[in-house]
């Protein structure tokens, strides 16, 4: 069949809205038309050439919603008409990883993933003049209709609206998750968290429904501020308006009864490395958690003083909020519909497929959270 696809034909260029081939489901796979898509800081990553992985021409979206249109031989789980979540993070259930019940990242097809292949070892989607494009992160959600592996897809609710849920796919998943599965808050702690775009502002909506009680965000944005209050953040520093952050975060934390200062969680949503440095040093002696969500460029290394840790401080990253995706997304979905956790706020543009790149200049001017493209 044919479809309307972004395009991202080289590093650093805009993407390009064009017809592309793409095949029908083989076996274990399904065919899924996407209703709505979110665009992740990740996507830009990609576009922009910083990824180790990124593939060219390639179509990138990672953060869909759509519905199941055909199902290759042996597919099982899902029917045409089941609702889905697209997964970069699988969920095999047999492999290594998915049994050892101490992550989320299954490895069942890992490795084809990353090179923007189905696992077969083969991509569906083709230029019109034959020239094969490459999947992205096993979703490819910036076209109208993908492929995606069976073990890939969270099935969900049929009355949930796809143009909301689209971002359960990445940004409020990664955030939540990373405060309940990969942190494990608990009431009353003290949490930064660095960065309050996309993410950062679900961390805090995690935060708030853990309890915690001091939620302290960075952003070198003042403009972000509003919108983490409304979600919980209680305090807020403008990294160019304080000499040291780190210093500033341990005198905020302090007590008459604990001197020593520093937050219980600290979460890096930016991926600058000079700022998860800093989240790991205002993690608290002894026992402060330090989390890295935010994903480096190529070549970038994280450093400390070996003393930190030596002192107690954990540094940990966590991926899609360590959620097992079929497992769990349906139930946030669930949070959502139910009113116990709000995404609707946080989308503040949406989108036409010709305009995505409009999407894009709103996420560098710092303007949007999230914009969602609607097919
Ligand atoms: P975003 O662009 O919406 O938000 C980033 C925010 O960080 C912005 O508000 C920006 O002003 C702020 N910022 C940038 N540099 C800063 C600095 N030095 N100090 C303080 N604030 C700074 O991006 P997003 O969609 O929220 O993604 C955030 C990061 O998380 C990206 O690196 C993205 O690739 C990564 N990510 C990781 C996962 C995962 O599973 N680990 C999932 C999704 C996104
Ligand atoms: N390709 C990059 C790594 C990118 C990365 O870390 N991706 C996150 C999800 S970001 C979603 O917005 C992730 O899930 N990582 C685990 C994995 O297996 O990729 C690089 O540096 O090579
Ligand atoms: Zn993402």
């Amino acid at each position: 069949m044919r479809t309307r696809a972004a395009v991202a034909l080289e590093a650093g260029k805009p993407l390009e809205i064009m017809e592309v081939n793409l095949e029908g489901p083989k076996a274990g796979e399904v065919l899924v038309e996407i209703k709505a898509t979110g665009i992740c800081h990740t996507d830009d990553f990609t576009r922009s050439g910083a990824d180790p992985e990124g593939i060219f021409p390639s179509i990138l979206g990672h953060e869909g919603a759509g519905v199941v249109v055909e199902v290759g031989p042996g597919v099982t789980t899902v029917k045409p008409g089941d609702h889905v979540i697209p997964l970069y993070t699988p969920e095999c259930r047999q492999c290594a990883s998915c049994l050892s019940g101490k992550t989320n990242l299954c490895t069942a097809i890992r490795a084809t993933q990353g090179q923007g292949l189905m696992p077969d070892g083969t991509t569906r989607f083709s230029m019109l003049d034959g020239t094969p494009i490459m999947h992205y992160m096993g979703c490819s959600t910036f076209s109208n209709y993908t492929v995606l592996p069976e073990i890939a897809v969270a099935k969900v609710r049929e009355d949930a609206p796809f143009d909301k849920i689209c971002y359960i796919g990445c940004g409020v998943t990664t955030g939540i998750g990373a405060v309940i599965n990969t942190a494990k808050v608990e009431i009353g702690a003290k949490a930064v968290v660095f960065g309050l775009g996309g993410i950062g502002l679900n961390v805090i909506q995690g935060l708030r429904l853990a309890g915690a009680d001091m939620i302290i965000g960075v952003d070198l944005n003042p403009d972000k501020k509003p919108m983490a209050e409304r979600f919980g953040m209680t305090h807020f520093i403008n990294p160019r308006e304080v000499d040291n952050v780190v210093q500033e975060i341990v005198s905020m934390t302090k007590t008459p009864f604990d001197q020593i200062g520093g937050a219980d969680y600290t979460f890096d949503c930016t991926g600058n490395v000079t700022v998860m440095r800093q989240a790991l040093e205002s993690a608290h002696r002894g026992w402060g958690q330090s989390i890295v969500i935010g994903v480096a460029p190529a070549g970038a290394e994280i450093s400390t003083r070996p003393f930190q840790l030596v002192t107690g401080r954990v540094w940990k990253g966590s991926a899609f909020g360590g959620a097992r995706g079929r497992t769990d997304v349906p139930k946030i979905v669930d949070w959502y519909m139910d009113g116990k956790i709000e995404i609707d706020p946080m989308i503040t543009h949406t989108l036409k497929l010709e305009d995505i790149n409009k999407g894009f200049d709103l996420m560098h001017s710092g303007e949007s959270i999230r914009s969602v493209v609607i097919y």
